[in-house]
Formats: structure tokens, C-alpha cells, sequence
């Protein structure tokens, strides 16, 4: 039986947290390695791309929350075994991935800076990642993204949705996702229901 040693920051979101959702619907036990922002500015040059999430698997090391995303997905039954419904996946949980990378730089800008580039990312990227995560939503059939059923692409969305949705972000209206993508607020709460992700939340408790 593998050890997985899963390292991100302390909070239930990110790119960690669909990984802990899909481990616990796994049924998978795993050390849930949580850093405050401090802890990981001590280790951060020895992280091989000086960022997190980082899984160890009996001790090796393995980055990139994709790639980590298909591999605990697989476990748990939740990425799909058709290679078109796989692709389906993919293109959400990347298209999640470059979003995460237009909002990163926003972090550590400070008062009217912060204001401008806020205003300006949810005017230009995040409206437009929006808008395509609406439409792959559909293309899915409207309730979830890939193999009529829910997949890593759902689990990652739901997170990015709820963040978006939850007033922590300044400057990003808490309506905007009602707005441009309607889809994905009722897709928020139908993953929220899911008997799998309310089992990992009353676990938290
Ligand atoms: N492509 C990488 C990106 C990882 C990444 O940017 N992680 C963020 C946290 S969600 C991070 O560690 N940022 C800290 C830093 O860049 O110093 C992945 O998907 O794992």
C-alpha cells in the first residue's frame, strides 16, 4: 500500500483542495500537510518548481496539480476511461489552470494598484475564461463537464467557483460568475451536494 503525503497551504481551497476532496471520495488515506504562508516562504527554494501543491508518493516527490489531479482522479474513480471524455476533462481542468495563473500576479498589489489590475482582470481574462468554462459546461450537457457525471474538471471548478463567488478576492464582483456564466453557480451548488464532497466537509468538521 503507497504512502501519500500531500503538502499545500492551509486553507480549503486552491490547487490542493480538489486533490483532498478526490483522495477522501477515494477512500484513500493521506497526510494532509498543511503550510501557513510563512512555513512555506522558509521552504520554498527547495520545492522543485518553488510552488505548491507537492504530493509524495512513498517518498518521491510529484508536482503540477494537473497531473496530480489525473492521478488521484483515476483512484478514485473520478476521471473518465474514454479518451474523449477524458480530453473534455482536460480542457477544463486546464483552462482552471491558466485562470489561476492570470489572477496570481494580482496577489501582493497593494491599494489603487490592486484596484486597476482587479478591474482590469475581471473586464478582460476572467470574464473570458468565464464565458468558455459556460460553454464547456454545456457542451457537457449542463450539469457537468465530462462523462455525463462528476469528474476532477467538476471538483476543480466547483473550488474556482466558490473562491470567485465568496467576496475574498477584492475587486471581484461576488455576481460576476451569476453573470457571465450562470451555469456555473448552479454547478457550484450541485457539486456541493454531491454525497462525496459533503462526506469530506463533514469530515473537516
Ligand atoms: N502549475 C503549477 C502551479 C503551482 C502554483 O503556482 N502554486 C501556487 C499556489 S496555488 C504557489 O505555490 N505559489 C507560491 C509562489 O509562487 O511563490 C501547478 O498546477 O501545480
Amino acid at each position: 500500500m503507497a504512502t501519500y503525503k500531500l503538502t499545500y497551504f492551509d486553507f480549503d481551497g486552491g490547487r490542493g483542495e480538489p486533490i483532498r476532496i478526490a483522495f477522501h471520495a477515494a477512500g484513500i488515506a493521506f497526510e494532509d500537510n498543511r503550510l501557513s504562508f510563512a512555513q512555506f516562504s522558509e521552504m520554498r527554494q527547495g520545492t522543485r518548481f518553488n510552488s505548491l501543491p507537492v504530493l509524495e508518493i512513498d517518498g518521491v516527490a510529484v508536482t503540477q496539480s494537473n497531473a496530480i489531479c489525473r492521478y488521484v482522479g483515476r483512484l478514485a474513480g473520478l476521471y473518465p476511461a474514454d479518451d474523449r471524455q477524458a480530453l473534455y476533462c482536460d480542457e477544463v481542468l486546464d483552462a482552471q489552470e491558466d485562470l489561476s495563473h492570470h489572477i496570481g500576479p494580482t496577489f501582493g498589489l497593494k491599494g489603487e494598484e490592486l484596484r486597476l489590475a482587479r478591474e482590469k482582470l475581471v473586464q478582460g481574462w476572467m470574464s473570458v475564461y468565464l464565458r468558455g468554462l459556460g460553454q464547456l459546461l454545456a457542451r457537457g450537457g449542463g450539469k457537468y463537464f465530462a462523462d455525463n457525471r462528476p469528474t476532477m474538471a467538476d471538483l476543480k471548478t466547483f473550488v474556482q467557483t466558490r473562491w470567485l463567488r465568496s467576496g475574498t478576492l477584492d475587486h471581484v464582483p461576488t455576481d460576476l460568475v451569476q453573470k457571465l456564466a450562470p451555469g456555473l453557480v448552479e454547478h457550484q451548488e450541485r457539486v456541493a451536494k454531491d454525497p462525496r464532497v459533503l462526506a469530506y466537509y463533514a469530515a473537516r468538521r
